[in-house]
């Protein structure tokens, strides 16, 4: 009951009298009263109720509504009457949490904008309509293939694509693929409903919509176009070459910091609105987000920050090596040692160097930037990284590890390898992954690990018993995880053990101390 309850509370079907209502609940936000905001919120240049749905995007988590949301916002603003067709029909995949949050606010809600200078509130009314994906009487399928929709994005997390990390081909036995291929019309994951959606559009002679991944994986855009056209391919290759020569994938790279919402921000948006809002989000100041050119219609996104170009691999390997792989490491590194948040860790300056040292000297030297570009580029990270506003909980980036780990740390380890360069502060983060995994006791950190091999990692840890030789030859030949085996193995192996070591033997601090020494980091 009492859980139940809090449900309630928090999806804001319930009101809450907080002490800035002085008694007087406020009124949600939806709609019929959104005009009737505190004028400090901005609201959306145009009726949110008078747009079609041209956009599909799949996973309603906060990044999309903190990002290609807000970006859709302004382009539907600056293109005016046409711009309208530009609505979204956001689709949360499993959890009915998002949609029975925003269905009571018309799809409303407040993008929080938050840095050391304030907080800026805006309401949000690109979302034409929230789905639950597993009760959605139309079925995705339906709507992939919906002539209306013209783009279909994507935010379904790198597990979602369904693929092997080191061979990056569709698992054909995992069970959300065995489930969709029974099941084409009511499938569970992305992949499947694209492959079905694409079959019907095909069938029925209309022209595909341009399907956008918008999640943080490396060659985003061919990447699901393989896992789509592999998913049709086991059960029809007409279909699957179709696919291929039909539809586009354009890749992107998309930035934001977006940490999960908390009391904290649905309390600032009801004070800053005057009106109650189930599910603000909150985000830092920086948006970028860089799109492959391609064919068709689409909203004017450059006005809300995106860049269109030919190539997107360099922007997207910055970011993913430079921002991604260092907030691991600070996740993984800052989670043993006791912070919390991302901004906690970075503002330890043992973390700080540690984090600007791998950034400079490890994933920086695997990428073709100037020195000056990536000099202006890990400043200004650093700055993002240490932004207090943000409260980026470690246990949250930490999560699947095992899957995001060969793109963000072990392909710039290899490279480094290859150049006989040392990576001390890459093999410290991979130990320090390992170590959350091995913790029997992990009082005193912040160390959560949800990771689809959570099971099997922990049975291997307890199986080696702590023995750090052990426990780095047998992480280091998941093959799955790690790839094929590393350059100068033997040397990666004893400096993986001593890492690891060092971290069930000494205070987490110590090491990164001594660490920073050795690398003339620290004086
Ligand atoms: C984070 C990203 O959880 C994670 O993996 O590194 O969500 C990161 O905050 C975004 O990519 C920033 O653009």
């Amino acid at each position: 009951m009492v859980v139940e309850i809090l449900n309630l509370l928090i999806s804001g079907q319930v009101g809450l009298l907080t002490a800035s209502t002085q008694g007087e609940p406020h009124r949600r936000l939806r709609r019929a009263n959104f005009a009737a905001a505190r004028p400090v919120a901005r609201r959306p240049g145009f009726d949110p109720a008078e747009l079609e749905r041209g956009i599909l995007h799949l996973g309603c988590g906060a990044f999309h509504r903190a990002h290609q949301a807000v970006a859709t916002q302004r382009a539907v603003e600056a293109e005016g009457r046409a711009g309208r067709r530009w609505g979204v029909a956001a689709v949360s995949m499993t959890r009915s949490t998002v949609p029975d949050q925003l269905r009571p606010q018309d799809g409303l809600y407040t993008a929080l904008q938050r840095s050391e200078a304030g907080t800026k509130a805006e309401i949000i009314g690109t979302l034409r309509e929230v789905v639950h994906a597993p009760s959605d009487p139309l079925g995705l399928p339906r709507r992939v293939s919906d002539p209306q929709t013209r783009i279909v994005t994507l935010t379904v997390t790198p597990p979602g694509y369904l693929l092997e990390p080191a061979t990056g081909r569709l698992q054909a036995g995992h069970r959300d693929v065995v489930y969709d291929l029974r099941h084409p019309e009511r499938p569970r994951s992305a992949i499947g409903a694209l492959a079905h959606g694409l079959k019907l559009v095909r069938d029925a002679g209309q022209m595909p919509p341009v399907v956008i991944s918008c999640d943080n994986i490396s060659e985003n855009g061919p990447t699901l176009r393989m896992a789509v056209v592999n998913f049709a391919a086991l059960s029809d290759d007409r279909l699957a070459s179709w696919i291929m020569n039909n539809v586009q994938f354009p890749a992107t790279m998309v930035d934001r910091i977006v940490p999960a919402t908390s009391s904290e921000d649905r309390a600032d948006a009801e004070r800053m609105l005057g009106l109650r809002d189930a599910a603000p989000v909150s985000m830092e100041p920086f948006l970028q987000w860089v799109i492959q050119n391609f064919d068709g219609p689409r909203p004017l996104w450059e006005a809300g920050g995106a860049q269109f170009v030919n190539d997107v691999a360099p922007y997207e390997l910055a970011k993913l090596r430079l921002l991604n792989g260092t907030h691991m490491l600070l996740a993984y590194i800052g989670g043993l040692a006791g912070f919390r948040t991302i901004a906690e860790a970075m503002a330890d300056p043992l973390l700080a160097a540690c984090a600007e040292t791998f950034m400079l000297h490890e994933q920086g030297a695997t990428l073709q930037m100037t020195a000056a570009n990536l000099h202006r580029y890990v400043v200004s990270l650093m700055q993002r990284l240490r932004n207090p506003a943000i409260r980026h909980d470690v246990g949250r980036i930490g999560r699947n590890g095992s899957v995001k780990m060969a793109t963000r740390l072990i392909q710039p380890l290899r490279e480094n390898l290859v150049a006989n360069r040392d990576c001390p502060c890459t093999l410290l983060a991979v130990a320090a992954w390992i170590r959350w995994f091995a913790l029997r006791e992990p009082r005193g950190t912040h160390v959560h690990p949800v990771d689809p091999l959570k099971d099997e990692l922990m049975a291997l840890c307890d199986e080696m018993q702590d023995d750090p030789r052990r426990l780095a030859r047998a992480f280091l030949s998941k093959r799955n995880i790690f790839g094929n085996e590393l350059p100068h193995y033997d040397d990666v192996e004893e400096a993986l053990a001593r890492a690891l070591h060092d971290l069930q033997t000494k205070p987490v601090r110590d090491v990164l101390r001594s660490r920073l020494r050795q690398s003339h980091m620290l004086h």
